[in-house]
């Protein structure tokens, strides 16, 4: 496979300012007839016209109004040399959508045709120059059945349809705004449509479509109500407003990716778009409102304002996940979010960084660029933007997004135009900032301090540790704040000055001190609030002290750190005890402290439910000197179940206090109840008593949502039961049907502590629901599988054999999907001894297959390096 690189970008030779699309969908194929008027971009010599095209069967290429032109064909282009500097050439060529299961380009979901261009698909529909710096004003002529396909979409607004001959008709879209082709879309269908409207600040108002499949007419509200509610945030957070009159969004099945942001024309995977109470979770109706903000918040970061080149990818994506973390945050707590994020942060995103796969936030070259669409361009992306918005604060930093629309709009753009904004807002200087796009890894920052009494100071020392040798030191912000021993915030004072109780300090070089002046006593701080940046801290503190955070802290970020630190300080002495063949024994003090937090009056109980939870086993392993999820997971459990039997009666009746049967509604208070309760009978499970079962049982039995039916089953898969049987039977024979609702059992069985293993992912995978050209299937069987960390590296290798097997047969019709379960042998590096043979003859079993796809081949040989 190729390596491309950044150093190597070039614009663009030539432009299209404006494309003529005209898609005719036939029973065994489609026509695209496509009329690109053509720009040289560059004062030279003329050169050649190298139109990207792959999987297309050719039919002619022609100037408008003559006959035809010599031409080069070979399987990536289509390259002519131009007669002129600006001329109009109209090219035609055939499509297989009913056999594209790669789902890039125009495919088939279920019976609807359905376009992913992001981020280079578009060369599977046409011949064109598929680059993001390629910007072109489309019109789009859509022709099909009209009883198969009633729906005929693209982007913009309708500007012609009508009928044809042969039970035939036409649709016109005309899209003003000139966009990359990535950002092209196009749906043909019989779907059903739901609506809504949105008045914007300045009167104009947008009509709403949401389509899905006949049926589902019923999960729309929550994502129409996301939509204005994103609508509504944009424009009072950053004075953003919608530039189109429609607004559309279509539900598929088969989707590789969570949505798309196409101009007017998302395309959502329809587990992030559907919901309703009886389908969907809690956590699911909080994504859902979370991507479909997001997907909005493209239009201005991302389509608008789009990348140069896909080296840029974190310009609109980190920039555009900071902003629906934010959008959430507003929405619902922003405590529980903070920590949400940060969780998921450091099981995915930490874990890439440190793994064979690390990359910068901007990478330096690809094999496969769908390969990048990772956490670390995403989450620790959005990090990056805001640790610039600590720094600056948030009047600077929207100053700065004016200056960027100022500076851009329009255009196809790097992150250095995204910096520079934020610099010429703020008057700072982010020279050193910006290592933060280039170097790869997460760096350690280790805190030491002096308390000097007869001086009543107290000096914090910082000192980084980089990942990679060739690293330079990062430039990064330090929310903090100090704490006396009654858990009061101190004053902070430095060299006379006051800084009130909390501010942000910054770090510039490998090591710098603060002293902290006027303290009488040794203060107790709390570092990195609201884990102002990306980093691991590296900070010796005395269980006393981080049991005193978890209850006295200000900030709930710190407050749940130092719960989970406390707790993962406990569960690696549980592990050596274990290691030692000794009898482990739960800290009196880690008890204490927990059980404190779950009577405590100054927490919510959305926030106890995060933070009485162990810490996760990914987090957990990640620590480990060697690397041993079952041992590990093992010590988890022994200490869940001291919590749950220290806490027994309280949590039996505060389960009950909490079991109210209103109806379901949506929002931060309810939802926080929920996990307060669910996170109840999870630990009373952990309990062998028949009462405990019977209880998850009646609670699967009467439950009027999804979110607790669906607890009640997780729970019960805790057991070796009846009980958890029937629910499962029960749960499959209602949803087996329902393309979103029974992924969640495949999930859950694959995903448990108990009972999962490759034998059950065998016998899961024959069972009429599952369809493996399915990424959603994929995703929550293999993919769950994979993630159960005991069951994926059993001894025996035979978890490593079976994902190796699916990942050869992904390979050869869905490399992208095949690519991303490529990434579950991450840990190659941290094997040791036999389990190491094992991985590694699954690794070399798929890089011999023949016909790998680049995707494939680029995750695989990177990990085996
Ligand atoms: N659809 C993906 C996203 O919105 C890629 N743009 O992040
Ligand atoms: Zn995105």
């Amino acid at each position: 496979a190729n390596t491309i690189y950044l150093k190597d970008y070039q614009e663009p030779d030539y432009l299209i300012p404006k494309t003529q699309l005209t898609v005719e969908i036939f029973d065994d194929c489609a026509r695209v007839s496509s009329r690109l008027s053509i720009k040289k971009n560059h004062s030279g010599e003329r050169r050649e016209l190298k139109l990207n095209g792959e999987n297309l069967s050719f039919i002619s290429v022609k100037y408008v109004g003559e006959e035809s032109i010599a031409y080069d064909l070979c399987d990536k282009y289509l390259t002519i040399v131009p007669k002129s500097d600006d001329f109009i050439l109209e090219i035609v060529n055939e499509i297989d959508p009913k056999n594209n299961k790669a789902l890039e380009g125009l495919y088939q979901s279920g019976d609807i045709y359905c376009t992913q261009n992001e981020p280079e698909g578009f060369r599977k529909i046409c011949y064109y120059l598929d680059r993001s710096d390629v910007m072109s004003s489309f019109t789009t002529r859509i022709e099909a059945d009209k009883v198969d396909f009633p729906r005929l979409l693209s982007n913009g607004n309708l500007i012609d349809s009508g009928e044809m001959t042969g039970d035939r008709h036409y649709a016109v879209w005309e899209d003003p705004f000139p966009k990359p082709c990535y950002l092209f879309a196009l749906v043909a269908g019989d779907l059903a449509k739901v609506d809504d409207n949105f008045t914007t600040k300045s009167g104009r108002e947008i009509a709403l479509e949401i389509f899905v499949d006949h049926g589902n007419e019923d999960r729309c509200e929550h994502a129409l109500e996301s939509l204005k509610k994103s609508m509504k945030w944009d424009e009072d957070r950053f004075d953003l407003e919608y530039d189109l009159d429609l607004y559309m969004i279509v539900a598929v099945d088969a989707f590789n990716m969570g949505a798309m942001e196409n101009k007017g024309l998302n395309i959502f995977n329809s587990t992030c778009a559907l919901a309703n109470p009886d389908t969907a979770t809690d956590a699911n109706f909080f994504r859902i409102e979370s991507i479909i903000a997001h997907e909005y918040f493209h239009n201005w970061t991302g389509n608008r304002v789009t990348c140069r080149d896909w080296f840029q990818l974190t310009l609109k994506e980190g920039l555009t996940v900071f902003r629906d973390q934010e959008f959430s945050a507003d929405l619902n707590s922003r405590a529980v979010c903070r920590i949400e994020d940060v969780r998921a942060l450091r099981d995915s995103q930490f874990v890439e960084d440190a793994g064979p796969n690390a990359h910068p936030i901007k990478p330096a070259s690809y094999m496969e660029i769908n390969n990048f669409y990772t956490p670390t361009v995403y989450e620790k992306g959005a990090e990056v933007i805001r640790m610039i918005h600590t720094m600056i604060g948030e009047s600077n930093f929207q100053l700065g997004m004016k200056k960027y629309f100022d500076l851009f709009d329009g255009k196809a753009v790097t992150t250095e135009d995204f910096v520079h904004s934020m610099e010429v807002a703020s008057g700072r200087d982010f020279k050193q900032f910006k290592r933060w796009y280039s170097q790869s890894g997460t760096p350690t920052v280790q805190v030491t301090s002096k308390f000097d009494e007869g001086a009543d100071t107290f000096t914090l020392t910082f000192t980084q540790k980089l990942k990679n040798k060739s690293d330079q030191v990062y430039h990064l912000p330090v929310k903090l704040g100090l704490l006396d021993s009654n858990g009061e915030e101190l004053e902070l004072i430095m060299q006379g000055k006051s800084f009130g109780t909390e501010t942000v300090l910054e770090l510039h070089t490998d090591s710098q001190s603060f002293v902290f002046e006027g303290l009488k006593e040794k203060p107790v701080p709390s570092l990195f609030r609201a884990f102002s940046a990306p980093i691991i801290l590296e900070m010796e503190t005395k269980r006393e002290d981080l049991a005193f955070l978890l209850s006295y802290d200000s900030d709930s970020f710190n407050r749940y750190e130092a719960g989970q630190r406390l707790a993962k300080l406990e569960i690696e002495s549980l592990c050596e005890a274990l290691r030692d063949n000794k009898v482990p024994q739960v800290d009196h003090l880690v008890l204490d402290a927990f059980s404190k937090l779950l009577r405590s009056a100054n927490a919510d109980e959305a926030f106890k439910a995060l933070a009485f939870a162990v810490p996760s086993l990914v987090s957990i392993t990640e620590q480990q000197k060697e690397f041993s999820p079952v041992i590990a997971q093992k010590a988890r459990e022994i200490l869940s179940h001291a919590l749950a039997e220290a806490n027994e009666d309280y949590l039996a009746e505060h389960f009950n206090r909490y079991n109210a049967k209103e109806n379901y509604v949506f929002n931060a208070e309810n939802m926080g109840l929920r996990s307060f309760k669910n996170m109840c009978l999870h630990y009373l499970l952990k309990l062998p008593k028949a009462d405990y079962i019977s209880l998850a049982q009646d609670q699967y039995d009467t439950a009027n949502n999804l979110t607790d039916r669906f607890a009640a089953l997780q729970a019960l898969l805790q057991t070796q039961s009846t009980a958890r049987d029937e629910a499962l039977e029960h749960f499959y024979d209602l949803w087996k049907d329902d393309a979103i609702v029974i992924n969640k059992w495949f999930a859950a069985q694959a995903g448990a502590p108990v009972g999962s293993s490759d034998q059950l992912i065998k016998k899961l995978e024959n069972v009429e629901a599952f369809d493996i050209q399915n990424p959603n299937k994929v995703r929550c069987l293999y993919g769950a599988f994979a993630a159960n960390l005991p069951q994926f590296h059993k001894e025996d290798g035979s978890g490593y054999h079976l994902i190796a097997d699916k990942i050869i047969e992904l390979n050869s019709f869905n490399p992208q999907i095949a690519a991303g379960l490529s990434k579950a042998f991450k840990k190659f590096g941290a094997l040791k001894g036999q389990q190491k043979d094992f991985m590694k003859k699954a690794l070399e079993k798929i890089i011999a297959v023949d016909d790998l796809s680049p995707d494939v081949y680029e995750i695989v040989s990177k990990t085996l390096k």
